[in-house]
């Protein structure tokens, strides 16, 4: 019954439908013939002309109108991708840019800061327009296998520093071209063979800064790491005089206990260098404005190593009582840490007030930070013969000495300050949170002229915990490594912090420990080599992942998470070490080619050196803009020493180095 009428209902419309538009369409169709009709002759021979007229205009003008059109299309598509690339920055309206200098390319460090508002101020520079490129050659394996200088292949022109920024697992493919000018990605920077000066800001100071980059021979790497040093430090007096932290790339400073951390870290490190003028300014500064008397909260750990030790070991050096009455000031302030229940000392110390206390969201304090400042105390008590300073610190070692919770030597991340115990126990690591406990073992005893024997005990035991718990071997290529132990299961992962072992290996069979220590020493010096030398830009990332499956092809695999680069210390310290020991000259070339890399990829040209956001990609290895005060203390310090041919400069038998590289006396055997 429904059917016909249903069907019998759509036919008829769809028929009024169509026949409603066709009947309309052709009467438009009639109408207008009918009125084209109805003109005079005049007129339509009038309409046809202008017609013509118009067709023949549009004819010779479309060469220049598809110029145009083609204009204006690049031009969308590059502002598209200075907004997408710009990691959500937005470009400066022009009337916020001032006029620079013919040839300069805009950064963001060219604006003057009172004409740039504060939304526009990031930490990395605004982008320019891209370059036209070239797909850029595949970078992959150890630097020293790959062509040097491909970053200029395809660089757009001298002054810009144009990278393709590519995908995050470090596949070539370019995506954007970015020109980034913060650390230093000129071809060819290395302090090496440097030909071409940058000085693209064509300051009084770049001019300076280029006459310093002169070329130096290959031999003289003493004197390129003096350069280094003199680089840093211009960027620290320019930008960061008297603070924490120099902010190289935003050319500003950082403030972490507000007690200019770098200046008094890289004190002794001018001494050695042999950098009069600069270790005389900066003597006048801790003379004239210096002053812990300051209600700031300080990292106990932190500030023993860097201050305290930098003090001290600066006083040895130079005999100046200047450092030494500092070392006494900071060294009383920072007692009320151990004014704990269990006198395992806090964090945090008010040096201002005198009080001290846990972070907030926890009793607990690191095991290696309440471990790891044993040296200095102890010095500070030597010296001052005012013994609350080591029995303090004492108290400490030999709590955790006898503490339970062990594994085999190897001890737990942290203690707790009211119980003294260790608590979060079933994790183990070398590297943070646990890394200097093991290295103060060995040099506590060094320093009191090897006779505490618990802790030689205690690092002897540590040592074959880490063999028996922690080492493995990677495959293919068996590289030895610290994996970490995490409630009875191996991950195979190590935090770059870890290569402050091989080195601390060799200085204990050095003074007559066990020779197998040597051994493994040396496999842990090839495998710090390797997580530098396997990466694109030459340089380690903070943690390396290592590959324990017999199928897989790559020893070494870094998460995104850890493709950052500090500026670390460790590996170069362990590099110095292994020298002073085997006079193997490779390491004075995995030395070597840290510095060049530092000098290629970290280096900002206004002065100072940047730790970097992704060590695999030397396009565009993301500066950080930090230049940690142990770049200053300890990296360029050691980096120095390894390239010194005199061995009594800080003589491994009458020095022991802090954790920070500061040198303290060994005890001589009367005291
Ligand atoms: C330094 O402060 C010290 O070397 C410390 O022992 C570990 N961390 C940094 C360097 O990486």
């Amino acid at each position: 019954m429904y059917s016909p009428q249903r069907k019998d209902f759509v036919s008829l419309t769809l028929g009024e439908q169509h026949s409603r538009r066709y009947t309309n369409a052709k009467h438009r169709r009639q109408s207008c013939w009918r009125k084209w009709k109805q003109l005079s002759r005049l007129q339509r021979s009038l309409i046809l002309f202008l017609l013509a007229f118009l067709f023949i205009c549009g004819v010779l003008s479309y060469p220049s109108l598809t110029e145009q059109w083609r204009g204006l299309s690049d031009r969308s598509l590059k502002e598209d991708w200075v907004e997408t690339d710009n990691r959500g920055l937005r470009p400066i309206p022009p009337v916020f840019i001032p006029k620079l200098p013919p040839g300069v390319v805009p950064g963001v460090q060219d604006i003057p800061s009172e004409v740039m508002p504060e939304i526009q101020r990031p930490s990395i520079p605004l982008l320019p327009k891209p370059p036209a490129m070239r797909k850029p050659p595949s970078k992959r394996g150890p630097p020293a296998l790959q062509k040097r200088g491909n970053v200029s292949d395809w660089q757009l022109k001298e002054g810009e520093e144009a990278m393709v920024k590519r995908d995050e697992d470090g596949g070539n493919e370019a995506k954007t071209v970015i020109s980034w000018r913060g650390a230093m990605i000129e071809a060819e920077q290395g302090t090496e063979l440097q030909s071409t000066a940058h000085g693209k800001e064509g300051t009084e100071a770049d001019a300076e800064d280029a006459a310093s980059l002169k070329p130096v021979k290959a031999v003289d790497h003493v004197e390129a790491v003096r350069e280094a040093f003199r680089h840093a430090w211009k960027g620290y007096k320019a930008f960061a005089w008297g603070h924490d932290e120099l902010k190289p790339v935003s050319k500003t400073h950082g403030e972490w206990f507000g007690l200019g951390l770098t200046l008094i870290d890289a004190l002794d490190t001018m001494w050695i260098l042999g950098l009069k003028d600069e270790f005389a300014e900066a003597r006048k500064w801790v003379e004239t404005e210096l002053s812990f008397s300051k209600n700031v909260d300080v990292n106990l750990f932190e500030s023993t190593i860097r201050i305290l030790g930098g003090l001290l070991s600066t006083y040895h050096l130079t005999g100046d009582t200047l450092f030494l009455d500092k070392a006494k000031d900071i060294g009383s302030r920072l007692m009320p840490a151990f004014k704990t229940p269990s006198k395992i000392p806090y964090s945090d110390v008010n040096i201002g007030e005198g009080t001290a206390h846990p972070p907030r969201w926890t009793t607990d304090s690191t095991v290696a930070e309440v471990t790891s400042i044993q040296l200095e105390f102890r010095e500070l008590s030597r010296l001052t013969k005012d013994p609350q300073y080591q029995n303090a610190v004492e108290e400490v070692t030999r709590q955790v000495h006898r503490l339970e919770g062990k594994r085999d030597g190897l001890v737990p991340m942290f203690i707790n300050t009211n119980s003294g115990k260790f608590t979060r126990r079933g994790a183990f690591t070398l590297g943070a949170r646990a890394d200097s406990y093991y290295e103060y073992l060995l040099k506590q005893w060094l320093q009191s002229g090897k006779k505490e024997t618990e802790l030689l005990e205690d690092y002897l035991q540590a040592i074959e915990g880490v063999r028996k718990n922690l080492l493995r071997q990677t495959s293919p290529s068996k590289l030895t490594f610290v994996g970490e132990l995490s409630n009875g299961r191996l991950n195979p992962k190590m935090d770059h912090l870890v290569c402050f072992l091989p080195g601390t290996l060799a200085l204990g069979v050095h003074n007559g420990l066990p020779t197998d220590h040597m051994e493994l020493a040396l496999q842990l010096m090839e495998t710090c080599h390797q997580m530098y030398a396997q990466m694109e830009t030459g340089l380690s990332p903070e943690i390396a992942h290592f590959n324990l499956q017999s199928n897989n092809g790559r020893d070494i695999d870094v998460k995104p998470a850890d493709r950052h680069n500090l500026l670390r210390p460790e590996t170069v310290e362990s590099l110095f070490y292994m020298y002073r020991f085997t006079k193997d000259s490779k390491y004075r070339d995995w030395g070597w080619d840290i510095m060049q890399s530092f000098n290629k990829y970290t280096r900002v040209p206004s002065g100072g050196y940047t730790s970097i956001g992704n060590v695999r990609d030397p396009l565009n290895p993301v500066p950080r803009d930090k230049m940690e005060s142990f770049f200053l203390g300890e990296t360029l310090k050691y980096l120095f020493l390894l390239f010194s041919d005199d061995n009594e400069l800080i003589s491994l038998d009458k020095y022991v180095f802090n954790t920070e590289a500061h040198p303290l006396p060994i005890w001589p055997s009367t005291s």
